[in-house]
């Protein structure tokens, strides 16, 4: 019988990649009736060169550019994708390939893209954050503390100036930063523009007062062209970060943005809202480990990544994978978590802890990541008994108690706020 495709080409468990080749690991599950190496080879086919069938054309040059399913265990395979599929620094492209038809194909009944080596080769095309954890410490003048902040809450319907007078309170309790929300932009009851000036004014009355570095996580998400505009005008009012809601805004998204504040030397906060969407089945999707790394190429100078031991899901392990995929110079292999990587001349990142937290939980996410975060408690601050500055307080009692080495309840014991916090709080786990 004359051969009709051709996936059995795309697998070769003798294939040693070259240290040029991109090495991607999936979790896979054939559909029934399928063979294991069968449905590699069709992932490996789709995602570079192969289609449905054999062909009558086949140039030579064509064979160089096969990628190769070499490594299966259970329903892990190892791809090895040669380094000339990929266009320089086009994360969209590489996305379309990596990430693209193969999840919709018949020839997977589950498929999750779990992470994926990049070769300097590929590295060296992407500029990758401007600042890396340092740079942003030395703007700030924090050295052995989290960075901290939080979103007004209610996360939307607040006017300009009723936002801003939230974050002065928040400032003035000691955090450095206040976040907008994922969903707020520029609608009508609180314009882009007018929320910049208001809290501006605010943020500078904070400074004065303080004698601190005050900034603000302000949401420039929209139509790119209108995105650049909201960064300048942020950068004009002298503040140094910008926010992106990262997975809806999409890749090229980001890429501009990266590219946009390399004159202006803006630091760009990453949201991740939508990328349960796709990270959350453990049998299918794309791992939020990956999309982390992605985002630290593009240059994302910080990501939330979850908290472990708040409202949203995330385990412990998954949430130290991710803080060191961020932070380190190099990752070792840690099947089936992440593969080995090397980020040469790429910049550290920060990973953001956030969601359902308050100063009762501050030390088990203190002692899950460290002190290189971004630490966000909304909720938990404006919640408190006392309101917003005192809950600000309470955090950043907790987190010193951290730093002593003491219990929180001890800590409480010179600290009305936190006391009152532990109060109504305890060490609460939100569902
Ligand atoms: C935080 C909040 C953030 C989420 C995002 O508010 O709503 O948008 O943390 O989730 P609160 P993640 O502190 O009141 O819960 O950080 O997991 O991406
Ligand atoms: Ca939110």
């Amino acid at each position: 019988m004359k051969k009709i495709d051709w996936y059995d080409e795309f697998v070769d468990l003798d294939h040693k990649p070259s240290p040029d080749e991109l090495i991607a690991l999936f979790y896979f599950e054939p559909p029934e009736g399928m063979s294991f190496s069968e449905s590699a080879g069709r992932i490996a086919s789709e995602s570079s060169t192969g289609t449905w069938t054999t062909l009558d054309r086949m140039p030579k040059r064509m064979r160089s550019l096969q990628a190769m399913a070499f490594e299966m265990r259970g329903n892990l395979v190892k791809i090895a994708y040669p380094l000339d599929l990929w266009e320089e620094g086009n994360m969209p492209q590489l996305m379309s390939g990596i990430a693209g038809n193969i999840f919709g194909m018949k020839g997977v009944r589950n498929l999750r893209l779990i992470d994926v080596s990049l070769p300097s080769s590929y590295i060296r095309h992407y500029k990758g954050p401007l600042h890396g954890m340092d740079g942003i410490r030395d703007m700030f003048k924090v050295y052995d503390r989290p960075l901290t902040g939080a979103v007004p809450k209610p996360k939307i319907g607040f006017s300009a100036s009723e936002h801003a007078e939230v974050a002065y309170e928040t400032w003035m309790g000691g955090f450095d930063l206040v976040k907008d929300d994922e969903n707020l932009s520029s609608q009508t009851f609180n314009r882009f523009d007018k929320r910049v000036q208001q809290m501006t004014i605010f943020r500078n009355r904070a400074e004065k007062e303080t004698g601190e570095k005050k900034d603000g996580l302000v949401n420039i998400t929209a139509e790119t062209d209108e995105m650049m505009r909201r960064a300048d005008i942020l950068h004009d009012a002298g503040w140094k970060y910008c926010m992106v809601d990262v997975v809806v805004a999409g890749f090229s998204a980001v890429q501009t943005v990266r590219e946009h504040v390399q004159d202006t030397g803006m630091i760009i906060h990453a949201h991740r809202a939508m990328h349960a969407a796709f990270t959350r089945n453990p049998h299918h999707g794309i791992s939020m480990l990956f999309l982390a790394k992605l985002m630290r190429l593009a240059g994302v100078n910080q990501i939330h990544t979850g908290t472990a031991v708040g409202k949203l899901v995330g385990s412990r392990e998954e949430v130290k994978a991710l803080a060191d995929l961020l932070r380190s110079d190099h990752l070792d292999e840690n099947i089936p978590l992440n593969l080995e990587q090397d980020w040469g001349h790429i910049r550290s990142s920060f990973p953001v802890s956030s969601g359902g937290l308050h100063p009762g939980l501050v030390p088990e996410v203190l002692d899950i990541y460290g002190k290189d975060l971004v630490l966000l408690v909304s909720g938990g601050i404006h919640g408190h008994p006392k309101g917003t500055r005192a809950g600000a307080k309470a955090t950043m009692q907790a987190i010193e108690a951290w730093k002593e080495g003491i219990s929180l309840e001890e800590k409480a014991q010179n600290g009305a706020e936190l006391s009152q916090a532990l109060e109504k709080w305890g060490h609460l786990r939100p569902k």
